[in-house]
Protein backbone atom coordinates (compact mmCIF):
# COMPACT_ATOMS: atom_id res chain seq x y z
CA UNK A 1 0.00 0.00 0.00
CA UNK A 2 2.37 2.43 -0.65
CA UNK A 3 4.22 3.62 -3.90
CA UNK A 4 6.39 6.59 -4.91
CA UNK A 5 6.22 9.03 -7.84
CA UNK A 6 7.97 12.29 -9.48
CA UNK A 7 6.24 15.09 -11.03
CA UNK A 8 7.93 18.13 -12.91
CA UNK A 9 6.13 21.29 -12.11
CA UNK A 10 4.96 23.50 -15.40
CA UNK A 11 4.78 26.86 -16.55
CA UNK A 12 1.89 27.98 -18.74
CA UNK A 13 2.60 30.33 -21.68
CA UNK A 14 -0.79 31.05 -22.15
CA UNK A 15 -2.25 31.00 -18.51
CA UNK A 16 -5.06 29.59 -16.69
CA UNK A 17 -6.66 32.39 -14.29
CA UNK A 18 -10.95 31.79 -13.33
CA UNK A 19 -12.80 28.90 -12.84
CA UNK A 20 -15.91 28.15 -14.54
CA UNK A 21 -16.54 25.93 -11.46
CA UNK A 22 -14.91 26.09 -8.15
CA UNK A 23 -15.27 22.96 -5.98
CA UNK A 24 -14.09 20.65 -9.57
CA UNK A 25 -11.86 23.23 -10.75
CA UNK A 26 -12.81 23.79 -14.03
CA UNK A 27 -11.35 26.46 -15.74
CA UNK A 28 -12.81 29.80 -17.53
CA UNK A 29 -10.05 29.79 -19.95
CA UNK A 30 -8.11 26.60 -22.17
CA UNK A 31 -4.47 26.92 -21.45
CA UNK A 32 -0.97 25.99 -22.86
CA UNK A 33 2.38 24.77 -20.31
CA UNK A 34 5.72 24.04 -20.72
CA UNK A 35 6.98 21.28 -18.04
CA UNK A 36 10.09 21.96 -16.77
CA UNK A 37 13.18 19.35 -16.45
CA UNK A 38 15.37 19.98 -13.26
CA UNK A 39 12.22 21.55 -10.79
CA UNK A 40 10.69 18.60 -9.59
CA UNK A 41 8.48 16.89 -6.63
CA UNK A 42 9.15 13.38 -5.27
CA UNK A 43 5.89 12.01 -3.16
CA UNK A 44 5.46 8.86 -1.26
CA UNK A 45 1.92 7.66 -0.31
CA UNK A 46 1.26 4.80 2.19
CA UNK A 47 -2.44 4.03 2.75
CA UNK A 48 -3.83 1.80 5.56
CA UNK A 49 -1.29 4.33 8.39
CA UNK A 50 -2.53 4.34 12.09
CA UNK A 51 -3.59 8.31 11.42
CA UNK A 52 -3.95 10.67 8.70
CA UNK A 53 -0.47 12.70 8.42
CA UNK A 54 1.37 14.78 5.71
CA UNK A 55 4.51 16.15 5.92
CA UNK A 56 6.37 18.50 3.15
CA UNK A 57 9.66 19.16 2.90
CA UNK A 58 10.30 17.44 5.87
CA UNK A 59 8.02 19.10 8.17
CA UNK A 60 4.45 18.35 9.43
CA UNK A 61 1.96 20.36 7.88
CA UNK A 62 -1.62 21.28 9.54
CA UNK A 63 -4.53 23.66 9.47
CA UNK A 64 -5.85 24.13 5.86
CA UNK A 65 -3.09 23.34 3.82
CA UNK A 66 -3.43 19.74 5.92
CA UNK A 67 -7.11 19.52 5.06
CA UNK A 68 -6.73 20.78 0.97
CA UNK A 69 -4.56 17.55 1.12
CA UNK A 70 -6.80 15.33 3.04
CA UNK A 71 -9.94 16.29 1.23
CA UNK A 72 -8.09 15.36 -1.97
CA UNK A 73 -7.15 11.87 -0.98
CA UNK A 74 -11.00 11.55 0.06
CA UNK A 75 -11.77 12.16 -3.68
CA UNK A 76 -9.19 9.65 -4.94
CA UNK A 77 -10.25 7.04 -2.99
CA UNK A 78 -13.61 7.24 -2.53
CA UNK A 79 -16.49 6.27 0.42
CA UNK A 80 -14.38 4.61 3.52
CA UNK A 81 -10.77 5.72 2.61
CA UNK A 82 -8.02 4.42 5.12
CA UNK A 83 -5.92 6.84 6.66
CA UNK A 84 -2.51 7.70 4.98
CA UNK A 85 0.91 9.18 5.16
CA UNK A 86 1.93 11.38 2.43
CA UNK A 87 5.64 12.71 2.28
CA UNK A 88 6.54 15.39 -0.32
CA UNK A 89 9.37 17.23 -0.88
CA UNK A 90 10.28 19.48 -3.42
CA UNK A 91 13.63 20.81 -4.94
CA UNK A 92 12.78 24.31 -5.49
CA UNK A 93 10.53 26.99 -3.82
CA UNK A 94 7.35 25.81 -2.40
CA UNK A 95 4.26 28.55 -3.34
CA UNK A 96 6.52 31.34 -4.43
CA UNK A 97 4.87 31.18 -8.30
CA UNK A 98 7.08 28.13 -9.65
CA UNK A 99 4.08 25.70 -9.81
CA UNK A 100 4.69 23.90 -6.65
CA UNK A 101 0.98 23.13 -6.61
CA UNK A 102 1.31 21.53 -10.34
CA UNK A 103 3.62 19.19 -9.63
CA UNK A 104 2.63 18.21 -6.01
CA UNK A 105 -0.88 17.35 -7.29
CA UNK A 106 0.48 15.37 -10.10
CA UNK A 107 2.63 13.56 -8.17
CA UNK A 108 -0.09 13.48 -5.20
CA UNK A 109 -2.82 12.06 -7.84
CA UNK A 110 0.10 9.42 -9.45
CA UNK A 111 1.24 7.96 -6.03
CA UNK A 112 -1.61 7.51 -4.25
CA UNK A 113 -3.50 5.69 -7.39
CA UNK A 114 -0.63 3.32 -7.65
CA UNK A 115 -0.44 2.98 -3.74
CA UNK A 116 -3.90 1.99 -3.89
CA UNK A 117 -3.45 -0.46 -6.39
CA UNK A 118 -5.54 1.19 -8.67
CA UNK A 119 -5.21 1.33 -12.71
CA UNK A 120 -5.88 5.13 -14.19
CA UNK A 121 -4.78 6.66 -17.59
CA UNK A 122 -2.75 9.43 -17.83
CA UNK A 123 -6.47 11.21 -18.88
CA UNK A 124 -7.78 10.04 -15.82
CA UNK A 125 -4.71 10.92 -13.37
CA UNK A 126 -5.02 14.32 -15.08
CA UNK A 127 -8.34 15.02 -14.37
CA UNK A 128 -8.42 14.12 -10.93
CA UNK A 129 -4.99 15.83 -9.81
CA UNK A 130 -6.80 19.42 -11.43
CA UNK A 131 -9.30 18.99 -8.63
CA UNK A 132 -6.23 19.54 -6.13
CA UNK A 133 -4.71 21.89 -8.11
CA UNK A 134 -6.18 23.74 -11.79
CA UNK A 135 -2.52 23.56 -12.78
CA UNK A 136 -1.59 20.17 -11.98
CA UNK A 137 -3.52 18.54 -14.77
CA UNK A 138 -0.53 19.50 -16.91
CA UNK A 139 1.98 18.23 -15.31
CA UNK A 140 0.95 14.53 -15.98
CA UNK A 141 2.91 14.72 -19.15
CA UNK A 142 6.29 16.43 -20.37
CA UNK A 143 7.07 18.67 -22.80
CA UNK A 144 4.35 20.99 -24.25
CA UNK A 145 0.46 20.36 -23.04
CA UNK A 146 -2.45 22.24 -23.27
CA UNK A 147 -5.82 21.85 -20.84
CA UNK A 148 -8.71 22.37 -22.49
CA UNK A 149 -11.46 24.46 -20.87
CA UNK A 150 -14.30 21.77 -21.40
CA UNK A 151 -18.20 22.29 -21.52
CA UNK A 152 -19.22 19.15 -19.58
CA UNK A 153 -20.38 20.39 -16.07
CA UNK A 154 -18.49 17.25 -14.75
CA UNK A 155 -15.34 18.23 -16.13
CA UNK A 156 -15.03 15.04 -18.19
CA UNK A 157 -13.88 17.28 -21.10
CA UNK A 158 -11.35 19.57 -18.96
CA UNK A 159 -7.99 17.63 -18.43
CA UNK A 160 -4.30 18.24 -20.06
CA UNK A 161 -3.47 16.73 -23.70
CA UNK A 162 -0.22 16.49 -24.50
CA UNK A 163 0.50 19.05 -27.65
CA UNK A 164 4.44 18.07 -28.12
CA UNK A 165 7.08 15.91 -26.21
CA UNK A 166 9.81 16.75 -24.19
CA UNK A 167 12.25 16.58 -27.34
CA UNK A 168 9.94 18.78 -29.72
CA UNK A 169 11.91 22.21 -29.56
CA UNK A 170 15.13 22.86 -27.86
CA UNK A 171 14.16 26.06 -25.42
CA UNK A 172 15.12 27.31 -22.61
CA UNK A 173 13.02 28.68 -19.93
CA UNK A 174 15.14 31.03 -17.71
CA UNK A 175 14.06 31.27 -14.14
CA UNK A 176 14.97 35.04 -12.14
CA UNK A 177 14.62 34.21 -9.01
CA UNK A 178 13.42 37.81 -6.86
CA UNK A 179 11.97 35.96 -4.05
CA UNK A 180 11.66 32.37 -2.95
CA UNK A 181 9.36 33.19 0.18
CA UNK A 182 5.58 32.15 -0.18
CA UNK A 183 3.08 34.44 -2.11
CA UNK A 184 1.64 37.36 -0.45
CA UNK A 185 -2.34 36.25 -1.62
CA UNK A 186 -2.76 32.35 -2.94
CA UNK A 187 -3.94 31.73 -6.27
CA UNK A 188 -7.01 30.01 -5.63
CA UNK A 189 -8.61 33.59 -3.37
CA UNK A 190 -7.20 35.63 -6.13
CA UNK A 191 -8.82 34.11 -9.22
CA UNK A 192 -11.89 34.54 -7.05
CA UNK A 193 -11.06 37.86 -6.02
CA UNK A 194 -10.60 39.07 -9.85
CA UNK A 195 -13.72 36.92 -11.22
CA UNK A 196 -15.94 39.03 -8.49
CA UNK A 197 -14.57 42.06 -8.81
CA UNK A 198 -11.88 43.07 -12.27
CA UNK A 199 -13.46 45.00 -15.02
CA UNK A 200 -11.11 43.99 -16.87
CA UNK A 201 -11.87 39.70 -16.31
CA UNK A 202 -14.42 39.25 -18.85
CA UNK A 203 -12.04 40.95 -21.83
CA UNK A 204 -9.24 38.42 -20.28
CA UNK A 205 -11.62 35.87 -20.89
CA UNK A 206 -13.01 36.45 -24.27
CA UNK A 207 -9.12 37.26 -25.32
CA UNK A 208 -7.94 33.81 -24.60
CA UNK A 209 -9.53 31.14 -27.27
CA UNK A 210 -7.66 33.53 -29.95
CA UNK A 211 -4.15 33.63 -27.78
CA UNK A 212 -4.67 29.52 -27.30
CA UNK A 213 -4.69 28.97 -31.05
CA UNK A 214 -1.71 31.45 -31.76
CA UNK A 215 0.50 29.80 -29.62
CA UNK A 216 -0.77 26.03 -30.42
CA UNK A 217 -0.19 26.98 -34.13
CA UNK A 218 3.46 29.02 -32.49
CA UNK A 219 4.90 25.72 -30.98
CA UNK A 220 3.43 22.97 -33.51
CA UNK A 221 5.31 24.93 -36.32
CA UNK A 222 8.51 25.96 -33.66
CA UNK A 223 8.20 30.00 -34.45
CA UNK A 224 9.66 31.66 -31.23
CA UNK A 225 8.52 35.22 -31.93
CA UNK A 226 5.20 34.14 -32.64
CA UNK A 227 5.24 31.94 -29.41
CA UNK A 228 6.69 35.30 -27.38
CA UNK A 229 4.69 37.66 -28.59
CA UNK A 230 1.48 35.80 -27.72
CA UNK A 231 3.09 34.64 -23.97
CA UNK A 232 3.47 37.97 -23.41
CA UNK A 233 0.30 39.28 -24.18
CA UNK A 234 -1.24 36.40 -22.17
CA UNK A 235 0.43 36.66 -18.99
CA UNK A 236 0.17 40.79 -19.30
CA UNK A 237 -3.71 40.54 -19.85
CA UNK A 238 -3.99 37.78 -17.14
CA UNK A 239 -2.01 40.41 -14.47
CA UNK A 240 -4.03 43.31 -15.65
CA UNK A 241 -7.06 41.70 -14.63
CA UNK A 242 -5.87 41.47 -11.28
CA UNK A 243 -4.67 44.48 -10.84
CA UNK A 244 -7.96 45.91 -11.80
CA UNK A 245 -9.75 43.95 -8.78
CA UNK A 246 -11.12 45.79 -5.94
CA UNK A 247 -8.99 45.20 -3.80
CA UNK A 248 -5.89 45.17 -6.63
CA UNK A 249 -3.45 42.25 -6.69
CA UNK A 250 -0.52 42.76 -7.51
CA UNK A 251 2.24 40.36 -7.83
CA UNK A 252 5.02 42.18 -9.19
CA UNK A 253 8.37 44.12 -7.15
CA UNK A 254 10.29 46.71 -8.27
CA UNK A 255 12.90 43.88 -9.35
CA UNK A 256 10.30 42.14 -11.13
CA UNK A 257 9.78 45.05 -13.63
CA UNK A 258 13.40 45.40 -13.79
CA UNK A 259 13.72 41.88 -15.25
CA UNK A 260 10.69 42.77 -17.47
CA UNK A 261 12.73 45.93 -18.86
CA UNK A 262 16.21 43.82 -19.02
CA UNK A 263 14.04 41.54 -21.76
CA UNK A 264 12.75 44.13 -23.55
CA UNK A 265 16.41 45.88 -24.26
CA UNK A 266 17.93 42.29 -24.95
CA UNK A 267 14.96 42.07 -27.52
CA UNK A 268 16.07 46.06 -29.42
CA UNK A 269 19.74 44.64 -29.14
CA UNK A 270 18.83 41.45 -31.53
CA UNK A 271 18.33 38.83 -28.40
CA UNK A 272 15.09 36.43 -29.13
CA UNK A 273 13.66 36.45 -25.32
CA UNK A 274 10.62 37.00 -23.89
CA UNK A 275 8.82 36.98 -20.20
CA UNK A 276 6.23 35.81 -18.36
CA UNK A 277 4.78 35.92 -14.87
CA UNK A 278 3.03 33.89 -12.51
CA UNK A 279 1.16 34.31 -8.83
CA UNK A 280 4.59 36.07 -7.31
CA UNK A 281 7.44 38.14 -8.57
CA UNK A 282 9.60 35.78 -10.16
CA UNK A 283 10.07 35.96 -13.86
CA UNK A 284 10.74 33.51 -16.44
CA UNK A 285 12.30 33.97 -19.75
CA UNK A 286 11.70 32.07 -22.96
CA UNK A 287 14.59 31.60 -25.35
CA UNK A 288 16.43 29.92 -27.88
CA UNK A 289 18.79 27.29 -26.07
CA UNK A 290 21.92 29.07 -27.72
CA UNK A 291 21.16 32.55 -26.11
CA UNK A 292 20.23 31.00 -22.75
CA UNK A 293 23.59 32.00 -21.37
CA UNK A 294 23.82 36.05 -22.68
CA UNK A 295 19.96 35.89 -21.10
CA UNK A 296 21.17 34.59 -17.37
CA UNK A 297 23.90 36.40 -17.56
CA UNK A 298 21.95 40.02 -18.30
CA UNK A 299 19.32 39.08 -15.77
CA UNK A 300 22.03 37.85 -12.76
CA UNK A 301 22.48 41.14 -11.44
CA UNK A 302 18.93 42.00 -10.58
CA UNK A 303 17.70 39.19 -9.05
CA UNK A 304 18.60 36.37 -5.96
CA UNK A 305 19.18 33.63 -8.31
CA UNK A 306 19.00 32.67 -12.13
CA UNK A 307 18.32 28.71 -13.25
CA UNK A 308 17.72 27.44 -16.37
CA UNK A 309 15.58 25.00 -17.35
CA UNK A 310 14.17 23.38 -20.15
CA UNK A 311 11.51 20.59 -21.28
CA UNK A 312 11.33 18.26 -18.88
CA UNK A 313 9.63 14.50 -18.75
CA UNK A 314 6.34 13.09 -18.12
CA UNK A 315 5.06 12.47 -14.20
CA UNK A 316 6.55 9.38 -13.38
CA UNK A 317 6.31 5.68 -10.87
CA UNK A 318 10.19 5.48 -8.80
C1 LIG B 1 -1.22 28.84 -14.63
N1 LIG B 1 -1.46 29.85 -12.36
O1 LIG B 1 -1.80 28.65 -15.71
C2 LIG B 1 -1.70 30.00 -13.77
C3 LIG B 1 -1.03 31.29 -14.14
C4 LIG B 1 -0.84 31.02 -11.80
C5 LIG B 1 -0.84 32.04 -12.86
O2 LIG B 1 -2.45 27.89 -12.25
O3 LIG B 1 -6.90 27.35 -7.58
O4 LIG B 1 -2.44 26.59 -8.07
O5 LIG B 1 -5.41 25.37 -7.28
O6 LIG B 1 -6.61 25.73 -9.44
O7 LIG B 1 -3.35 25.90 -10.31
C6 LIG B 1 -1.81 28.77 -10.22
O8 LIG B 1 -3.00 28.35 -9.73
O9 LIG B 1 -4.77 27.26 -8.74
C7 LIG B 1 -1.94 28.81 -11.67
P1 LIG B 1 -5.99 26.38 -8.24
P2 LIG B 1 -3.34 26.87 -9.21
O10 LIG B 1 -0.25 28.14 -14.28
Amino acid sequence: MKATARAHPNIALVKYWGKRDRVLNLPAVPSLSLTLDRYHTTTTVTWETQTDSVRLNAEAICGRPLQRVLDFMDRLWGPHRPCVHVDSKNNFPTAAGLASSSSGFAALALAGMAAAGREASKTELSILARQGSGSACRSLWGGWVSWDRGQKSDGSDSHGRPLAPQNHWDLRMVVAMIASGPKSIGSTQAMIQTEQSSRLYPGWVEAAPNDMVQATRAVLERNLPALGTVMEASTLRMHASMMSAEPSIRYWTPATLSVMERVEKLRKDGVPAWFTMDAGPNVKVLCDSTRADTVADTLRSCCEKVDVLQAGPDAFLL
